[in-house]
């Protein structure tokens, strides 16, 4: 098996913990000593020498798990093995990217599907990543991303880790629900979040109640095209509310999704007025709503056109989705976060942050409640609200400040305490609710992580089949932890071990990531991810994942003038030369440039870069690009190559030679 740790089952910290203990058995004194002497200067436990066991990884060493991380404001995906905690590269996806090329001649036309009423906004706020699954399980081909400054959803090939499509939502101007997928990735959820008119249109606030809308759109991904597809997708309308974070039902509870609410005060702020600020008008009241919505039915409504549309988009109105029995409501505590729903589907996890208890509803609970109506009345739009006390089955006081809940293999859950800084560790029921005669919902154990503590992921931990073994706390102060770059910290990724019992979950590794404030991340299998290290063929176009007819092939590379007056360049990169180097245009000329990289050599890619021009391109290994731009500067421009690619890379070069008009 490829990428295999070997540590394997931690034996290497093992072999550390014997070595340590008995300095005369089995390693070289000298050996032994030097540990020792380090450890000793260094002022590093026993329990740090463990940790470095455990995550250290030599080079060569691949890690065994993969994390695909939001990456905040900096509107992109970082990619990051563990247990080595070693970044291994960006995902240009909302933010242009010079080193990979990313809107300086290539990927502008993916950019350009992400214009807001026309207009570029050249980056993005991402929270949550989601992988695609197969029977509710990471299957290690896509990853979509969405924006929440402005309801997008990017979509990644992970064949080539790069960003094949952007979607703007044509209702809803945030998107904090998103994404996440449904279990076989029929769908990519898109929360909305804080209620406009649609389309954020004007209309004065104290229309809030009629004019300002909630809603949750499902995106329909199309698999085989590897694109979502609009023409399928829909949207329902929901109270103005400010949906939060969403999960999709799997197992037993497959077929419908959840959503948390914050503000079902519908307030609207206005601090200027004396009125409530936002923080409290939204908090005012001592529960929120879950929203249970059930997609399937949703997507029969939608499919047989009972649908408005609205802003060109189908739309479930409320109505209908209160008249079909496809929402509903039930109380949870108050401030809601995260809703996370348990591996087997039958428990969903809800948060509140201003409750020190997360709260577990029982899925069979709120069938039955649907069924046999059993309401504890309806809200201000009509929405059937279920009796709390009929759906839920367990609360556990856990900590201040709960945000988020992920899952192990062995029946744990983990809650983050953003309040507490710390992650608690807690019994669902006993393996879920099945297996015990005797349900125990029990606090276990809580590790400090410093500090304040966001999302956490647990490997494969929101699946229908957690791995455990690797918790990582996503914290969002660093505060003591690193030197500091001036007043602007890193954010703080800490490693856990959970692959002890009970009180046993130490924190293992701390990361810094100074590029953004990442939210979500999720942690696949590296061995469930088999991405290409070169592009399939000769001339291969990322854009299409398919072989363009028109790419530049050896021995036919030219510049040629057509009879519109447009230049047009098939040129060829190898090591260490452009072929052709000379490009002859004239002031105005428009220009059609296609560049194939004919390497076949792992890891040999190139650049292509031109001054004055705003124009750089990475070129891996197979890979064709084309980019158009007007010569309106005269003058000589020498491009060169911009990867440092063999030792004669300063002299990959060559001459575009714009001559005057006059
Ligand atoms: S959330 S603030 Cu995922 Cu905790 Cu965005
Ligand atoms: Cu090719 Cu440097």
């Amino acid at each position: 098996m490829r990428n295999q740790n070997r540590f394997g089952t931690g034996a290497g910290a093992l072999a550390l913990a014997a070595f340590l203990a008995c300095p005369t058995s089995g390693a070289s004194a000298q050996s032994m000593s030097d540990v020792q002497r380090i450890a000793k200067e260094r002022g590093l436990s026993t329990g740090d020498l463990l940790a470095a066991a455990k995550t250290f990884t030599p080079s060569g060493m691949k890690d065994e798990y993969i994390i695909f991380s939001s990456g905040g404001h900096s509107g992109q995906v970082f990619v990051i093995g563990v247990p080595s905690m070693r970044m291994l590269r960006s995902i240009a996806v909302f933010t242009p990217e010079p080193w990979q090329g990313w809107g300086y001649g290539v990927g502008n036309e993916i950019l350009k599907e992400g214009d807001v009423n026309g207009k570029a906004n050249l980056w993005g706020d991402t929270h949550h990543p989601a992988l695609s699954e197969t029977e509710g399980d990471y299957d290690g081909q896509w990853l979509f991303i969405n924006d929440k400054i402005n309801a997008r959803v990017g979509v990644i090939d992970l064949r080539d880790f790069e960003t094949k499509q952007i979607v703007k939502n044509p209702l809803t101007v945030s998107d904090h629900g998103g994404t996440f997928v449904t279990p076989n990735t029929e769908y990519v959820i898109e929360g909305g979040q804080y209620a406009v008119p649609w389309g954020a249109d004007y209309a004065p606030i104290s229309e809030y109640k009629e004019k300002y809308k909630g809603s949750v759109t499902l995106w329909k991904f199309d698999r085989k095209k590897g694109r979502i597809d609009k023409a399928q997708s829909f949207a329902i309308e929901l109270p103005p509310y400010w949906q939060d974070l969403t999960d999709a039902g799997k197992g037993v509870s497959d077929g419908y999704m959840f959503l948390n609410s914050i503000n079902t005060e519908m307030a609207t702020g206005g601090i200027e007025n004396k009125n409530p600020p936002f923080e409290a008008g939204v908090s005012m009241n001592a529960t929120d709503y879950l929203h249970i919505i059930n997609w399937r039915k949703a997507e029969k409504v939608y499919k047989s056109g009972k649908v408005t549309q609205i802003k060109g988009f189908p739309v479930i109105t409320l109505q209908t989705a209160i008249d079909e029995g496809l929402l509903y409501l039930t109380p949870e505590p108050r401030s809601p976060h995260g809703v996370d729903v348990a591996p087997n589907g039958e428990f969903i996890v809800v948060s509140g942050k201003l409750d020190p208890h997360t709260t577990i509803y029982s899925f069979p609970k709120i069938l039955g409640a649907i069924k046999n109506k059993t309401f504890s009345g309806k809200d201000e739009f009509g929405v059937p609200v279920l009796d709390f006390d009929t759906v839920v089955e367990a609360q556990v006081e856990v900590g201040l400040g709960p945000l988020h809940t992920q899952f192990g293999p062995d029946g744990y859950a983990y809650t983050s305490l953003f309040l507490d800084s710390a992650v608690a560790r807690w019994t669902m029921g006993g393996a879920y609710g099945k297996g015990t005669p005797e349900p125990d919902w029990t606090l276990v154990h809580k590790t400090p992580v410093q500090y304040n503590v966001g999302h956490i992921g647990v490997a494969e931990g929101d699946t229908v089949s957690p791995d455990g073994k690797y918790l990582i706390a996503f914290n969002k102060w660093s505060v003591d932890r690193f030197f500091p770059p001036g007043p602007l910290l890193p954010q703080n990724f800490q490693l856990i071990d959970i692959s002890g019992q009970g009180a046993d979950m130490p924190v293992i590794y701390d990361m810094p990531i100074g590029v953004g404030e990442p939210h979500y991340a999720q942690i696949i299998k590296a061995d469930k991810l088999n991405p290409w290290t070169v592009y399939p063929e000769i001339g291969w176009d990322p854009q299409t994942q398919s072989l363009d007819p028109w790419a530049p092939k050896p021995k036919m590379e030219r510049v040629e003038r057509k009879d519109d007056g447009t230049v047009e360049v098939y040129m060829t990169a190898i090591r260490s030369h452009f072929s052709p180097e000379h490009i002859n245009v004239k002031e105005g000329d428009k220009i059609v440039w296609r560049i194939t990289n004919i390497e076949r050599a792992i890891d040999a890619t190139h650049g292509f870069a031109v001054p004055q021009y705003n124009i750089n391109l990475s070129l891996e290994p197979g890979e064709t690009a084309k980019f158009e731009f007007i010569a309106d500067r005269a003058g000589v421009f020498p491009f060169y190559c911009s990867e440092f690619c063999s030792a004669l890379h300063l002299e990959m070069v060559g001459y575009l030679m714009v001559e005057p008009k006059e």
